[in-house]
């Protein structure tokens, strides 16, 4: 079995399926899987209909139609497969492309495509969305483009500064295309396509460089102590990528000194960029930008909207998702104010607060991401938030960093073992997972985590030795 003949024996399914309902879920790697397949399958004259949900559960599985339309899961399905047992789903009008850790249901055996079972750590579900795409059709090229953006959103190119294995060759086929430019040593920084140059340094944290990650004037000063060029003559801000190459240069050997300085490596300064050199729209020249703001679209309930503008559209969705971005970016601001100003309670392994129905729980994974540069940077945090729709569930979101995940912290093995414990449901990555729990066992759960952390943390130390 290799990913390449099951992704051709996947496009053979789907192309004789009839109808498709393409099932994904709402982040920036969903959206663009459901694009991916939607064009692809457009392109060979096949009905689809999207349906877009943030997770599998009980209360999600109503949105899937009970008709005999072919169901395409993607980014999701593998870890949920009782449910769609439960659901009635025959095993020959199924198919799940994904990347999550699975979960057979004795008994039934649903047709997938799942990156982990190749030994992909780092290839999302668009990925291979696109794999089976291209398998539908040479014309289907043009869509690495999409799996380099939700490769990106999931953070599949954080780790090793650049997409790697399978990853790395769809984006090389993007640029084959002419679609996609790979830059081989950027910046390792969100923003690097609008943001003002000291904005994007100061809101990085990977590296920490001391005077600069989290202090937008200690960076202003020091670009300006370099006397480098920030502004356009007509007074705007330019973002890294309109700097002059000389530059450039010289801000980066100076970061790499100032990290030197501090006796930090200056090793994870530099990553590789992955540019749209058509785009005409500004934010959705580069992947990371791009996947901000479909995941923006997702995490305020338009999916759709994403989806729309990863078809192309430019004109009343984009302008939507721009309005929302602005309102996303507002709303996460005040999420960090708020757990910076109301501060962690810290256990031995973990740090933690309830921000209560404050703030929607869709985004506090992303504010755990940023306080987390603020916080003890050796403690993962737990971020915990109400669920509107449900009083008796709390949401959990767990954040880490490279250099936790490097000496052995693995959040979603924590946070699986202690759902398993305490009752819930939860899954992710090493270095982000997220769980629904019970209310009234929240305290219970951060303990249990806490417990899961040490024994990682104790099992590493013993490793070292
Ligand atoms: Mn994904």
């Amino acid at each position: 079995m290799d990913l390449r003949s099951d992704a051709a024996a996947a496009a053979d399914l789907i192309a004789d399926a009839g109808e498709v309902t393409i099932v994904s879920h709402i982040d920036a790697d969903g959206i663009c899987s459901e694009a991916i397949l939607s064009l692809a399958l457009g392109r060979a004259g096949i009905p689809v209909r999207p349906v877009f949900v943030r997770q599998l559960e009980p209360m999600t599985m109503g949105a899937i139609p009970k008709d005999r339309s072919f169901k395409l899961f993607t980014d999701l399905g593998s870890g949920q497969q009782n449910l769609l047992v439960e659901h009635g789903l025959p095993e020959d009008r199924v198919l799940i492309l994904d990347h999550h850790v699975g979960q057979p249901v004795e008994g039934h055996k649903y047709r997938e495509v799942n990156a982990l079972s190749y030994g992909c750590e780092k290839l999302s579900a668009s990925g291979i969305a696109y794999l089976v795409a291209r398998e539908l059709g040479e014309e289907n090229g043009d869509l690495a483009r999409l799996a380099v953006i939700g490769n990106v959103g999931d953070m599949m190119a954080r780790t090793d500064l650049g997409l790697i294995g399978p990853a790395r060759e769809i984006a090389e086929d993007g640029v084959r295309h002419g679609t996609v430019e790979v830059v081989k040593k950027d910046l390792n920084c969100f923003g690097i396509s609008t943001r003002p140059v000291h904005l994007c340094l100061a809101y990085s944290d990977d590296p920490f460089i001391p005077g600069i990650t989290g202090n937008p004037n200690g960076a202003l000063q020091f670009l300006q102590r370099l006397g480098v060029t920030l502004k356009h003559p007509s007074g705007r801000w330019l973002a890294w990528e309109e700097v002059p190459q000389e530059d450039k240069r010289r801000v980066i050997s100076a970061l790499a000194q100032q990290l030197l300085s501090h006796g930090r490596a200056p090793d994870r300064l530099l990553a590789e960029a992955y540019l749209f050199p058509r785009e005409t729209v500004k934010p959705l020249r580069n992947a990371s930008e791009f996947a901000t703001v479909l995941n923006a679209c997702g995490r305020w309930a338009k999916p759709t909207v994403g989806s729309h503008i990863c078809k192309g559209d430019r004109g009343i969705h984009y302008r939507e998702a721009e309005r929302m971005l602005t309102h996303h970016r507002g709303m996460i601001r005040d999420l960090l104010q708020f757990i910076l100003e109301k501060g962690v309670t810290e256990l031995s392994h973990l740090q933690h607060i309830h921000v209560g129905d404050r703030f929607p729980d869709t985004i506090i994974g992303i504010g755990a991401g940023m306080a987390l540069s603020k916080l003890n940077r050796n403690k993962p945090i737990l971020i915990m938030a109400g669920m509107m729709e449900d009083p008796l569930v709390t949401k959990v979101s767990m954040r880490t960093n490279e250099e936790m995940v490097q000496r052995g912290t693995d959040l979603q093995q924590a946070i699986v073992e202690a759902t398993a414990e305490v009752g819930g449901s939860g899954g992710g990555h090493r270095i982000a997972a997220g769980a629904y729990v019970p209310k009234e066992l929240e305290e219970r759960f951060i303990h249990c985590v806490n417990r899961r952390l040490e024994g990682q943390d104790a099992r590493a130390g013993q490793g070292h030795r």
